[in-house]
């Protein structure tokens, strides 16, 4: 085990489960540090006073909750606007919504007793049963007194004479809190494309991201889909199975993997959790978070037919681990070719229909370039007698009408309009509050040209806040849970550090995160991510939208080197005083 994650292991499973003491309740190191709880009868509109503020109860606030409040004894208050807990496992309820990282590493590892106790049943968890998990960890924990449901963070604003940020929500309540921590989820703000007449529409239309708790029956319906992303392709083969007829718009052609999902077996669960110490050295030390390595093979270094039976194994196999068959598919156009024309020639096989099947394998960007879906028949649902393929290509969509939507070639009539077309990335959910920084400065106005931090942490201007998997981190390009509970862990340590030294105010420097901007800049150019130029990555599909690459690509097992270092060099980059 590298020096790096024994660290880590020791401040994860120490203390995660030693300080539990044998009879409680199932709070984590309450023991410890007797939870100062907020008082649920305070009168409205009057501030409250904590220590910290997090916005967002998935995966990132809730973790940041449970450090902040059960490690250094804080007062901390998770603002969630949702109904529930969850993030974006509360929102995304779409049809097929799955994850496609692994059940046994799409979880937290930092308690021992919580990687024991919980059973994932299939391969990849279903939107469903990852809400019931990340409900289990707030009961488990005792978060929920800590979470204040359907309130909107609305405004934030330093203040620089006390150092403390004094929050408003929708509702008018306030806090005077000494750190704001956004943990607001990379893929949180919908995206609607701006398309002429969806107000004329008189059917019924949804963006995946926000689809109704009841659900959505398509029964007899004449559906549209537009997008083709990781979300469409996971919404296109359920909703074919119910829908009349269903049109599939496809700007885009994208590659995509084979899930390969099943059931787990017995000895599956068994093994995970017997290994849980191996996995997660492998995920937090490899580029993508993943529990799989990056092979030491050139794609180039094969023949054809012996790099081919590699690919078939790996297809045969399913999931995200076909792009880990060799260490160049990212950084060397010849060797992503050949795994680009294997999947094309793949696609060619499974679609009958030869013209639709042109179209679907007609790529314009290296595989994996864009984040490649993980699917279950999406593919095979193109030779379904009741689905369509337009190319948007060929013939754009010109507007919606009253009766459907209409492309440069034809109207296509419609009971249902599915917008499967992703999100603001990483920079919408948090432009999207009224985050005042130094010198009245507003977040919106120093992003203007692009987001600028520092390690993704931290803006500068904007001191005692730190932003969990915010732009210039690893975050979208990794598995997010061990990139979470890495921010989480680094801002905890941080914390505690100015806790114990009297410190009262952190900010990163502006030579530090141009210095940043350059690093992100520098490892998205190593790669072929940056020759994709109509990425979400870049912000591209967001009309108006600075371009600029913003996660970092250096991979999560060097990114946290660096985060490690930083502090080790006593949080070199950061102003504290
Ligand atoms: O969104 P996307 P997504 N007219 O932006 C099209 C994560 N995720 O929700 O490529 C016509 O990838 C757009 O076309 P184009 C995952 O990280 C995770 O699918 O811009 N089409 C594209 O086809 C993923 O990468 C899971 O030309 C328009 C689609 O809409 C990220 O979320 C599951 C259009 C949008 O694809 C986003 O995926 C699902 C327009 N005006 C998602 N505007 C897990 O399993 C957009 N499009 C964890």
């Amino acid at each position: 085990m590298s020096g790096l994650s024994h660290r880590l292991q020791i401040a994860l499973y120490t203390d995660g489960s030693s300080a539990r003491t044998p009879g409680s309740d199932l709070r984590y190191g309450c023991q410890m540090n007797p939870t100062p709880h907020l008082s649920k009868n305070e009168p409205a509109h009057s501030v409250q006073t904590i220590d910290a503020l997090i916005v967002g109860a998935g995966f990132s606030g809730m973790y940041q909750l449970l450090c902040l409040r059960d490690k250094l004894g804080m007062t901390a208050k998770v603002l969630e606007a949702g109904s529930g807990v969850g993030g974006t496992w509360f929102w995304n309820r779409y049809p097929g919504a799955r994850c496609d990282s692994e059940s046994h590493s799409y979880m937290y590892y930092f308690s021992k007793e919580l990687v024991h106790e919980w059973d994932w049943s299939e391969r990849y968890p279903q939107q469903p049963e990852i809400l019931r998990y990340l409900n289990y960890v707030a009961d488990k924990f005792s978060l929920r007194p800590d979470i204040e449901l359907n309130t909107r963070m609305d405004s934030a604003h330093f203040d620089a004479s006390t150092n403390r940020w004094l929050v408003t929500t929708a509702g008018g309540q306030q806090y005077s809190a000494h750190f704001l921590i956004t943990a607001v989820g990379c893929l949180s703000s919908a995206n609607v494309p701006k398309i002429e007449g969806l107000s004329e529409f008189k059917g019924d239309w949804y963006h995946t991201a926000e689809w109704p708790h009841e659900g959505v029956d398509f029964t007899g319906k004449r559906v549209g889909i537009i997008g083709t992303g990781s979300t469409g392709i996971q919404a296109i083969p359920i909703i074919a199975e119910q829908a009349a007829h269903l049109t599939v718009f496809q700007r885009t052609a994208n590659y995509s993997l084979p899930a390969r999902h099943h059931p787990l077996s017995a000895e599956f669960k068994q093994y995970a959790k017997e290994h849980a110490d191996e996995i997660y050295e492998t995920m937090t030390t490899n580029t993508n978070g993943h529990a799989f390595k990056i092979t030491d093979r050139s794609a180039l270094e094969l023949p054809e037919q012996a790099r081919n039976a590699i690919y078939e194994a790996a297809w045969q196999k399913g999931g995200f681990q076909f792009r880990a068959e060799f260490r160049d598919l990212l950084i060397d156009s010849a060797a992503n070719k050949t795994a680009a024309d294997f999947i094309c020639n793949k696609i060619r096989g499974i679609v009958h229909d030869p013209k639709t099947a042109d179209v679907l394998a007609d790529i314009d960007h290296p595989f994996a370039a864009k984040r490649p879906p993980v699917d279950s028949n999406y593919f095979e649902t193109y030779n379904r007698d009741n689905v369509t393929l337009v190319d948007l290509r060929e013939s754009p969509i010109e507007r919606i009408t009253a009766q459907g939507i209409q492309t440069t070639d034809r109207e296509y009539g419609l009971d249902v309009i599915v917008f499967a077309t992703g999100f603001d990335a990483m920079t919408g959910a948090l432009l999207n509050m009224d985050i005042t920084g130094l010198d009245h400065q507003t977040l919106k106005e120093v992003w203007h040209a692009g987001p600028k931090t520092y390690l993704g942490l931290q803006v500068p201007g904007f001191p005692n806040m730190f932003t969990i998997t915010g732009p210039g981190s690893p975050s979208v390009l990794c598995n997010l849970p061990p990139a979470i509970e890495q921010h989480v862990n680094w801002i905890t340590d941080c914390l505690r550090h100015m806790q114990e030294n009297g410190l009262k105010r952190i900010q990163t420097t502006h030579e530090a995160s141009e210095y940043w901007q350059g690093q992100v800049t520098d490892a998205a150019n190593a790669t072929l991510l940056a020759e994709v130029k109509h990425s979400w990555y870049l912000g591209a599909n967001v009309p108006g939208k600075p371009r600029v690459f913003m996660p970092y690509a250096g991979g999560l097992g060097a990114y946290t080197v660096i985060c490690d270092q930083v502090a080790k060099n006593n949080y070199q980059g950061f102003e504290i005083s």
